[in-house]
């Protein structure tokens, strides 16, 4: 085994992280006590741990790390844009050859009605812009009643107060006082878990009818806008019916609410287009952006809006804005990762390559008798674990024990995948190859026959 020596014993790391850390969605007194696991560094499609275990992170960090850790590239890019200008804001009127360029790449990317991009620096902080761009949008066409955004339960937007109230995650909102007003839920299209007897075809279009029910009940004159991810992916990687989004689309036009696509995920080539919104046929008028945009190399997130949002918020001054829109050195980098993704064919690749590849051994997965169902579109994909397949039955233990079990199995067998619940979920970096699609195929494998012999032991295997 790899040894790396430029960094403190794990033991002591853990001891000083465990004293003075604070990590995001974790129960930190209990993380100190079982000692955290350090990551000391990335290549590829690899991640290795302090004590030089090599782990494939079929999670690409958080969904973002696109093209795949380690290139040199983003890198020298971050250096030389330091050092020619390592920050500069974009208020008061000025402006940097970073953030144009960048600003003018991404208008070439997106539909072509999209063109104009405010910059954030994660997409939490541009979902809560997205919030006060189209409340402000309505308020500027003397609608200011046209306030509440809808969203979906199991949504994910962000962890700001704002972007998560946005989210459906109950235990988010169970946290700190939210969802905050003129924000409100419909059902999400997750046909495996809540479809019943329904086939998934008229489970989308019910789905897709709530957002017209609610419409209702509040009144169009109230409604600002619908805000969905194309493919929810915190929420467990849920692929909505295909009768879902044109229909959702129909609505927001008829009654007259903008529609925000939440690309946070789906964008640059996750789903083997450049947006989730081509692979769905959705016509947005906002895009939220992030992670890809950068591979996770720089914090960067952003708002992609239409033509007509932009001519509609450009005829007043929009009172928002954070230090770090456009900060030039993300900026740089993001363009540079666009560059690595367009000019190496990556979206092709896994449209047309490797997502296909992924996409076939990953469904097999659903012949093992611990999987309901298996999930996937381009790269991101899911695993529902069942005892009684043919029912898709739940578990009769408490949500999460079976997954986050798997989840261990998974990390002992050195492949990072997530459980949401009881469904495992991957998205790993686009950049995969066969070899290592096959890798982490036989470590899932593995993991679930591990799972299996497990829950048999523990008298797990019953049904809700
Ligand atoms: N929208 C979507 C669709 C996301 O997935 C955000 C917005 C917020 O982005 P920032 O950059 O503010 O984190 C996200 C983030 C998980 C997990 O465990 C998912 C996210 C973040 C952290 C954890 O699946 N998604």
């Amino acid at each position: 085994m790899k040894r790396i020596d430029n960094h403190l014993p794990t033991k002591e790391l853990q001891a000083l992280d465990a004293a003075h850390h604070m990590h995001p969605f974790t129960a930190n007194g209990e993380l100190a006590e079982k000692g955290v696991r350090v990551i000391t560094q990335a290549k590829g499609a690899f991640i290795t741990d302090s004590e030089g275990v090599e782990i494939l992170d079929a999670m690409a960090g958080l969904w973002c790390v696109n093209i795949g850790y380690g290139r040199k590239e983003l890198a020298d890019v971050a250096s030389a844009q330091m050092q020619q200008l390592p920050y500069y804001n974009t208020f008061f009127q000025t402006s940097h050859p970073p953030v144009i360029a960048l600003s003018a790449r991404l208008a070439e990317l997106a539909p072509a009605h999209i063109n104009t991009v405010f910059f954030a620096g994660s997409g939490s902080e541009a979902n809560d812009t997205n919030i006060r761009l189209v409340r402000h949008y309505w308020a500027l066409k003397s609608k200011s009643s046209k306030k509440t955004i809808i969203s979906r339960h199991n949504a994910y937007h962000g962890s700001s107060i704002g972007s998560a109230s946005l989210g459906g995650m109950q235990g988010m909102h169970a946290q700190g006082g939210m969802p905050i007003p003129d924000i409100t839920h419909i059902a999400q299209p997750y046909w495996y878990g809540e479809g019943g007897d329904m086939s998934r075809d008229e489970f989308g279009l019910k789905c897709a009818r709530a957002l017209e029910d609610e419409i209702d009940r509040l009144g169009e004159d109230n409604v600002a806008a619908f805000i969905g991810e194309p493919v929810q992916g915190a929420g467990a990687v849920i692929v909505p019916p295909a009768t879902y989004w044109p229909e959702i689309q129909r609505i927001c036009k008829e009654r007259n609410i903008l529609l925000i696509a939440d690309e946070v995920i789906c964008g640059f080539g996750r789903t083997g287009n450049w947006f989730g919104c081509e692979t769905f046929g959705i016509k947005a008028d906002i895009m939220t952006i992030a992670k890809g945009l950068s591979s996770g190399y720089m914090p960067i997130g952003g708002s992609m809006v239409s033509d007509e949002v932009a001519a509609v918020i450009g005829g007043d001054e929009f009172n928002h804005g954070y230090t770090y829109s456009g900060h030039p050195v993300a900026c740089a980098v993001a363009l540079e990762n666009l560059r690595i993704l367009e000019e190496e064919s990556i979206v092709d690749y896994v449209r047309e390559d490797i997502g296909p590849y992924l996409q076939k051994k990953w469904n097999a997965l659903a012949n093992h008798p611990l999987v309901g169902e298996a999930r996937i579109v381009g790269m991101m994909g899911a695993i529902e674990l069942t005892p009684d397949k043919a029912n898709r039955a739940a578990f009769a233990s408490d949500k999460g024990t079976v997954g986050l079990i798997c989840r261990e199995h998974c990390f002992a067998n050195n492949v990072i995948i997530r459980h949401v619940g009881d469904a495992m979920i991957i998205s790993p970096p686009l950049t995969l190859t066969r070899d290592e699609v096959d890798l982490l195929i036989e470590r899932a494998t593995k993991s679930l026959d591990a799972t299996l012999v497990q829950l048999k032991a523990d008298g797990l295997m019953k049904s809700a």
